[in-house]
């Protein structure tokens, strides 16, 4: 048992539940590789949320109030670190959960629905009916309802080229990753450079706030937003951090 006092609790716990969500069948082997990195750049940016990470946050609950069909996008990482917090935005954004994963196997998504549906998660697209076109990886396969057909997609943690396809089929995107400087963080719409255990949290928060704007002034605050400056500022962010060291 790690004791609520060891001055890395919190990092330990994260892996804690990544461990268990491979030992469950839920998360990918591959899942440990992807934590390690994560908690590198979590390590570089304080291990806290950032100004423009907050930005981010506040952008993409915006983004999601404002879709007609929103989906959140759920991979192996996400189920294990994030389950209830995942179900809770999905409830207040009215955005159906869609497992969708990298190193698929049909037993895998049917373990990752049934831990959802047992936390609570009532709205899921669980058929693969469908494939993202451009993309010749386990990835493509999705929902013709749900991913296939939504206007905005939430992808967490994954860094590869989903993202870039979706951007050219014309969804809006928004990517959950630690690292600014990935292929995913580089191509989405908006990029929230924060760990999805704050992040997830922080956006319900910020769609709680939100709701009561219109449809003109949630679009004021996307537009107002930039990705690439955005992603510059969490790059100075960790820059700052290193000199706060120094
Ligand atoms: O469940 P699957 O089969 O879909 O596989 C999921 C993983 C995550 C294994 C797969 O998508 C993968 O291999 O991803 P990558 O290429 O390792 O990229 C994951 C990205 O997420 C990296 O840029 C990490 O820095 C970032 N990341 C890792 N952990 C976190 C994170 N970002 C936010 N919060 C985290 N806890």
């Amino acid at each position: 048992m790690i004791p609520k006092s060891h001055p890395r609790y919190e990092s330990l716990m994260m892996r804690e539940k990544i461990v268990e969500g491979v030992e469950k069948g839920i998360t990918s082997i591959h899942g440990l590789i992807a934590q390690g990195r994560g908690e590198a750049f979590d390590y570089l940016l304080g291990e806290k949320t950032s100004k423009s990470a907050l930005q981010a946050e506040k952008t993409a609950a915006a983004i999601l109030l404002l879709a007609k069909k929103p989906v959140i996008s759920v991979n192996g990482n996400a189920a294990a670190l994030v389950p209830e917090e995942l179900i809770r935005l999905s409830d207040i954004v009215n955005a159906p959960l869609e497992v969708n994963l990298f190193h698929r196997t049909q037993e895998r998504v049917n373990k990752i629905i049934e831990h959802l549906r047992s936390l609570g998660a009532k709205r899921m697209y669980t058929k693969s009916d469908g494939l993202i076109p451009g993309l010749e990886h386990e990835r493509a396969k999705v929902d013709v309802d749900g991913i296939l057909s939504a206007d905005a997609v939430l992808v967490p943690l994954e860094d590869g080229d989903r993202c870039k396809a979706l951007v050219d089929m014309g969804r809006k995107v928004i990517a959950i990753d630690l690292n600014p400087l990935s292929r995913t963080a580089q191509c989405a719409h908006v990029t929230i450079v924060d760990n999805i255990t704050r992040a997830v949290p922080n956006m319900s928060r910020a769609v709680e706030e939100l709701k009561s704007l219109n449809g003109d002034e949630l679009q004021g605050l996307v537009n107002e937003f930039d990705n690439k400056k955005n992603l510059n500022a969490s790059i100075q962010e960790i820059i700052d951090h290193f000199s706060i060291l120094s």
